[in-house]
């Protein structure tokens, strides 16, 4: 389907005069679309392969998005930046579907940028503070309305169960490689089901997560850096706050990149941790119950650990989920992952410390 084909769905303010692809992601297909009236807007193709019901991300999106600019203006504060805008297709819907393919649009926020990495901790202070109003804006929202577009994603035994058997079933042959990966995970088992426990027992609530709460999925001013807000909803399912307190330390308080070749460079930035956690728990320090923050610490070494297994699963899979650039690319993002756990494991006193000292 050409391009042209897909945008003539859209009105879009001026004709288009270039789509070019845009951003990093692992998962999606993202292009920048600028027109003659110089309007940029964003069309992503959404992957099939990962999201069986596109309908339902859409609603989802839709739902979020609309509470928190509502719930920004009623607070007379300006939303025009507060939360992701869906352009509508010209039959009204949020997606426009090929006969193979999804497709969505969405306005460009402009002034604003995200980050591969964190040049000063002022930054991470923000990134803190947007993942954290995220969950502010959403916490009295109607959580039964969102759809689980991807069950489990966040379950870490269940992650685990699907680890053993494909790394069983090894059939790419890859699994001699990796034994030191592998033990690293299991002596690790133990601690994989702490979140999922406390969840289900009921002793930290169901929150509207992100679930994807990575460095580049932050919008900050591009001027001032501040706060704008978190983008790439894909995931935004219910779950618990500490998945996206977690996935947001493993990526923007690591020092090296996530497919980082030389692991003597990962390490974890205590003071990037420590900035993070600052501007999150101003925004979320009221409303918290005591067991999420006791477990802030533990959610970074479990989600790092999660992750780093979803990339070695993949490994030993063939490569078929995250979009890979290079030989051994899924296997090289594993290791940094598990690189940066041990790194938290042996600062975690001072970590909880951190924490303690930030309520
Ligand atoms: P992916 O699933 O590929 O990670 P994202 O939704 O995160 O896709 O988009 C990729 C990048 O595009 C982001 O990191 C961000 O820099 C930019 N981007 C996405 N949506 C917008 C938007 N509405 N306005 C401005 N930039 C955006
Ligand atoms: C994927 O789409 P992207 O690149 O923002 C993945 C996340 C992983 C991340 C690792 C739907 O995110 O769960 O944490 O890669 N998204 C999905 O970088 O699986
Ligand atoms: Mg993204």
């Amino acid at each position: 389907m050409q391009m042209h084909k897909i945008l003539s769905n859209y009105i879009l303010d001026g004709e288009a005069i270039s789509v070019n692809e845009y951003g990093n992601g692992h998962i999606n297909k993202t292009f920048l679309v600028t027109t003659s009236n110089n309007a940029k807007y964003i069309l992503q193709q959404i992957n099939g392969n990962v999201f069986k019901n596109p309908e339902d991300v859409m609603r989802n999106i839709e739902l979020v998005t609309d509470y928190i600019r509502t719930k920004v203006a009623l607070s007379n504060q300006d939303s025009s930046r507060a939360a992701l805008e869906i352009v509508p297709t010209i039959n009204f819907s949020n997606y426009f579907k090929t006969k193979d393919s999804y497709w969505r649009c969405y306005k460009f926020i402009n002034g604003a940028k995200t980050y591969e990495q964190i040049e000063n901790p002022r930054q991470f202070y923000q990134v803190g503070k947007a993942v954290g109003r995220f969950q502010r804006h959403l916490k009295d929202f109607p959580i039964e309305k969102l759809a689980i577009t991807i069950p489990d994603f966040h379950n870490t035994p269940v992650r685990f169960q699907k680890f053993l058997e494909v790394a069983s079933e090894d059939r790419y042959n890859r699994g001699l490689g990796v034994f030191n990966e592998v033990k690293f995970i299991w002596d690790r088992r133990h601690i994989m089901g702490i979140i999922m426990e406390l969840l289900e027992s009921g002793e930290i609530p169901y929150r509207v997560t992100h679930n994807d709460t990575k460095l580049n999925n932050v919008m900050l001013d591009e001027e001032t850096d501040e706060a704008i807000c978190v983008i790439d909803l894909d995931t935004v399912m219910p779950g618990s706050v500490l998945f996206d307190f977690g996935d947001a330390i493993r990526v923007g308080a690591s020092t090296a990149a996530e497919d980082e070749q030389d692991l003597s460079k990962v390490k974890l930035d205590i003071e990037l941790f420590t900035e993070f956690s600052r501007g999150f728990l101003e925004e979320t320090k009221d409303f918290l119950v005591p067991k999420e923050i006791e477990n802030l610490v533990n959610s970074t070494i479990i989600i790092t650990l999660e992750c780093g297994m979803r990339f070695l699963t993949d490994y030993l899979d063939g490569d078929k989920y995250f979009r890979i650039h290079r030989e051994n690319h899924n296997l090289d993002r594993a290791r940094t992952q598990f690189k940066l756990v041990s790194e938290i494991e042996k600062h975690k006193d001072l970590l909880e410390q951190i924490i303690k000292s930030l309520l």
